[in-house]
């Protein structure tokens, strides 16, 4: 196997027997073929999209979903990945059937027919693997592993908004365009970094529908206390993003006696009224993803993972942990839908069952809720406090969490900003400061959390609202943005901000391993990227103190 998708990649090289993440050679090899099915099924599409022809939402949908798949933590059930490359092969053919005639320049990932036998499949996953072509120029390589990082990071956002009723023509035809892209050999190098920019602007869409989606069904979010304590009684723990999953559990625990706990990503949900509104919404349990085995360890109660980050279970909570949606684990128990809904009877009687905690915790809060309708219609009083200096900076700490000791940095960043700045929260990486007392500036708490990764178009949003209230560029706000990575959301995030122009962006905490030497170059000649170094060093060089 050979895998270097996400941060935590062996060595900072690449994951070549076992991977960091749990993930073992076999699903890797699955997940690779399937890649390659999909770069077939792009091709194919792409003809038929140039043609003038539409693609079968269905077909759309299974892109986004195949591609979310193999993003990193989501999957590692081989026989998932079987069924979906039976899926793909099926599609492929359909497509392959409709643009007859072409007879020019046929990738082999297009030409490629499954075999029926999983060791046949294993065999020819070889040739799917990134590294097969050794004379491939690895600049090329390097562009198109980072377009398909970005299409997965863009499956995974497309997926949500399309199970709330939502999807984009534009973001759907971009999995042909982008997947036909990396199979074809006649790309320069400034062509692909042109597509990569396109594809940025093209998931600053798909965000936008996100947000659209998420906060036409819930409402706005809205500043909102929540309580990081235990309480007595069965619980259920709701991990992942999915605001969906959430709502359709809530209203099936109404009245059961089941406390329901937010854990990492899905924080930010108490901050939407729709979802606030639910009483045994109780509070918020844990950090981030990556102290889940810590804390699920022989926990009272049930786990659902909606989405990533799922990391190996213990035994210890092997038969109270569920996955749902695309997520999975091979003998942990899964909830599908069935005919547009989703039954949680199972783990519901679980959760009572086990009896939940015993007693109630010395009660502790935080808040959420800052997403850009909160902060926007607070911008008169903020644009006040700029001008008379009584706030100098903002800092933008978004992106995720890891296991990686360096990710400290982003503590003590968030520690070392003077009083008079605020810090905007993004995504997981903030769970190892969120609970820290930052105080106030007036009347704003010095932390404001806008919500998932999902929400980084709320990010965008007030971004360029300030910029246009100062009317000037963005690059020329008092605003930093401080950045962790760890999978391929945060890839497809990055390429949007720099499809839009910010520069000056601080990265860590180590650069990818996809990116070759050239194309940093390219990121810091046209963008200023700049590796993360110590939060004194960089907190000076923003401030120039
Ligand atoms: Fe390694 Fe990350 Fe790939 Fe897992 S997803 S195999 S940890 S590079
Ligand atoms: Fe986190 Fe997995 Fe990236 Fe949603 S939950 S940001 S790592």
């Amino acid at each position: 196997m050979f895998c270097y998708q996400c941060e935590q990649t062996i060595g900072g090289k690449g994951c070549t027997k076992f991977g960091n993440c749990g993930k073992d050679a076999k699903v890797a090899a699955l997940q690779d073929l399937l890649i390659y099915q999909l770069k077939g099924i792009g091709f194919y599409g792409q003809k038929l999209i140039e043609k003038g022809e539409k693609i079968d939402p269905e077909i759309q949908k299974f892109m986004m979903d195949a591609s979310f798949s193999t993003l990193t933590n989501v999957n590692f059930d081989p026989e998932r990945f079987i069924e979906y490359l039976k899926e793909a092969q099926k599609i492929k053919e359909i497509l392959k059937f409709k643009t007859k005639g072409i007879e020019d320049n046929i990738p082999c990932a297009a030409e490629y027919i499954l075999p029926d036998n999983e060791d046949e499949m294993l065999e020819d996953a070889r040739k799917a693997g990134i590294m097969y072509d050794d004379s491939l120029d690895a600049d090329i390589r390097s562009l198109r592993q980072t377009l398909i990082y970005g299409m997965k990071g863009m499956g995974a956002y497309a997926h949500h908004a399309h199970v709330l009723g939502k999807m984009d023509e534009t973001v759907g035809e971009f999995f042909f365009k982008g997947f036909s892209a990396v199979t074809n050999d006649n790309l320069t190098v400034d062509e692909l970094f042109n597509l990569i920019m396109k594809f940025g602007k093209v998931n600053l869409k798909c965000m936008e529908l996100l947000d659209r989606a998420n906060t036409e069904i819930n409402g706005n979010p809205e500043p909102t206390e929540v309580v990081i304590t235990k309480k007595k009684g069965p619980f259920i723990v709701v991990s992942g993003h999915d605001l969906r999953d959430l709502k359709e559990l809530l209203e099936q625990t109404e009245c059961k006696g089941v406390n329901i706990y937010t854990h990492s990503e899905m924080l930010p949900s108490h901050g939407y009224p729709e979802l606030k509104k639910y009483k045994h919404l109780i509070g918020n349990f844990g950090g981030a993803w990556q102290e889940q085995q810590q804390e699920f360890d022989d926990i009272p109660g049930c786990i659902l993972m909606t989405t990533n980050c799922l990391q190996k279970p213990r035994e210890s909570y092997k038969d109270r942990i569920f996955t749902t949606s695309i997520v999975g684990w091979p003998d942990i128990a899964h909830i599908e839908e069935v005919n547009g809904k989703k039954d949680f009877t199972t783990i519901i009687n679980k959760a009572i069952e086990l009896g939940g905690w015993t007693e109630d915790e010395p009660e502790k809060k935080i808040i959420v809720g800052f997403g850009h309708n909160a902060v926007i219609s607070i911008a008169d009083q903020i644009i006040e406090a700029i001008k008379a200096e009584k706030i100098k900076h903002f800092f933008l700490i978004g992106g995720c969490d890891g296991s990686r000791p360096g990710r400290n940095y982003y503590t003590e960043f968030a520690e070392k900003t003077p009083k008079n700045t605020i810090i905007l929260t993004l995504a997981c990486g903030k769970y190892r400061f969120n609970k820290l007392d930052f105080g106030k500036i007036g009347d704003f708490p010095r932390l404001l959390d806008l919500g998932q990764c999902n929400d980084a178009y709320s990010a965008i949003k007030i971004v360029l609202a300030l910029a246009d209230a100062f009317k000037c560029d963005i690059n020329e706000l008092p605003l930093s943005m401080i950045l962790s990575w760890y999978e391929q959301k945060a890839v497809c995030i990055l390429l949007t901000l720099l499809s839009l122009g910010i520069r000056d962006i601080y990265l860590g905490p180590t650069l990818p391993a996809f990116i070759s030497p050239t194309v940093l170059q390219v990121l810091i000649d046209k963008f200023n990227i700049k590796p993360i170094s110590t939060p004194e060093e960089d907190l000076k060089t923003i401030l120039g103190s």
